[in-house]
């Protein structure tokens, strides 16, 4: 009997995705799931409902179509069944580009040009000290060892937090709980680009960012839920922070009256800083597909005890 893959992304369109996915495998059956579909051995997911899971216990693998997987994680999960994250699949080039153009935006003070020259002003700032405004990137992973590597290049002083040791070449790199203070002691530029977990939630509060040296800026591309909004607000009101650019939040799409909308020193992008590409996730969930079915070994299995 053919292969069943049943495909639960209820955020995107399923065609172009079937079509994908049928002309990567030939010969195997993948359909949209609905209530009551048949058993499949797979499954293509991005946030399904709890009864989509309840109803697939014979499931070996679950894709997920992101590389964070906290959502799923929440749900009551098929005892036999493997989580699969996405592994880059396009997304680290992304990233790396949306937090370097975030960097150097503000670094150079581009916004202040652009002000001056919607007034009609040729004027000068003095150019900032490169060693004044190390980076510190949360997150050594798929993700946030290439942004750190892409924002080396621009020659500044680049910090990395880890749960276990990492060597990156150009990268100071600190990990465990024990050494947050002084990684972020070090840091001016913060960039988060940890899971979500029940270890990383709420850890950009008042105190960790009140840690920065001052003047610093918070990007976070990872999760809301790893914000604490009211700190984040009181401490760019009180001028210890000088800005920060938010991607991701509490409550998605970010609510109309959210203060972050409107606070000058915020800007908002909506979770778009690293996008997943279709034709590239199909390609590599079902090369992972193939290589389970052959009983090999596939990257990005997530550790659940872990959380990611
Ligand atoms: P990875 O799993 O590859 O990397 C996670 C990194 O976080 C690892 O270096 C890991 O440490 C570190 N980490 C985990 N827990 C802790 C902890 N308690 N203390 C210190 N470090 C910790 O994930 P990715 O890089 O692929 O993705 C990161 C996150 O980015 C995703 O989980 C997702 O939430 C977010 N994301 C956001 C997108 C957007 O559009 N905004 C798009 C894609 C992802 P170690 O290496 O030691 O295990
Ligand atoms: C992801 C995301 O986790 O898009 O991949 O946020």
């Amino acid at each position: 009997m053919a292969l069943r893959i049943t495909f639960c992304c209820s955020h995107t369109k399923a065609e172009p995705w079937l079509a994908g996915f049928r002309a990567a495998l030939p010969g195997v059956d993948i359909t949209e799931w609905a209530p009551g579909a048949p058993q499949a051995e797979h499954a293509v997911v991005w946030s399904p409902p709890q009864q989509f899971l309840d109803e697939q216990p014979a499931l070996r693998g679950i894709f997920n179509t992101g590389a964070g997987v906290d959502a799923l994680l929440k749900l009551r999960l098929p005892p036999g069944a493997r989580i699969v994250r996405l592994d880059d699949a396009g997304m680290s080039v992304q990233m790396a580009e949306f937090v370097c153009h975030a960097i150097v935006r503000n670094f150079r003070e581009f916004d202040g040009y652009a002000a001056d020259v919607a007034e009609g002003r040729w004027s000068y700032r003095k150019p900032r000290v490169r060693a004044e405004y190390p980076v510190g990137i949360m997150g050594l992973g798929v993700l946030g060892e290439r942004v750190a590597r892409a924002v080396a290049q621009f020659d500044f002083p680049v910090n990395g937090w880890s749960r276990t040791p990492k060597q990156i070449d150009g990268v100071r790199t600190f990990h465990g709980m024990a050494a947050l203070p002084d990684f972020l002691a070090a840091s001016r530029f913060l960039v988060c680009l940890l899971p979500l977990t029940g270890d990383t939630r709420d850890i950009l509060n008042r105190d960790t960012l009140g840690r920065l040296t001052p003047g610093g800026h918070v990007i976070n591309v990872a999760r809301g839920g790893h914000l604490v909004d009211d700190d984040l607000l009181a401490l760019l009101d009180s001028g210890h922070l000088a800005g920060a650019t938010l991607d991701v939040f509490r409550t998605e799409p970010l609510p109309a009256e959210h203060p972050f909308w409107r606070h000058p020193r915020i800007t908002v992008t909506p979770h778009t800083s690293a996008r997943t590409l279709r034709d590239e996730t199909i390609a590599q969930i079902a090369g992972k597909i193939l290589a389970m079915e052959r009983g090999e070994a596939v990257a990005g299995v997530v550790d659940p005890s872990k959380g990611y």
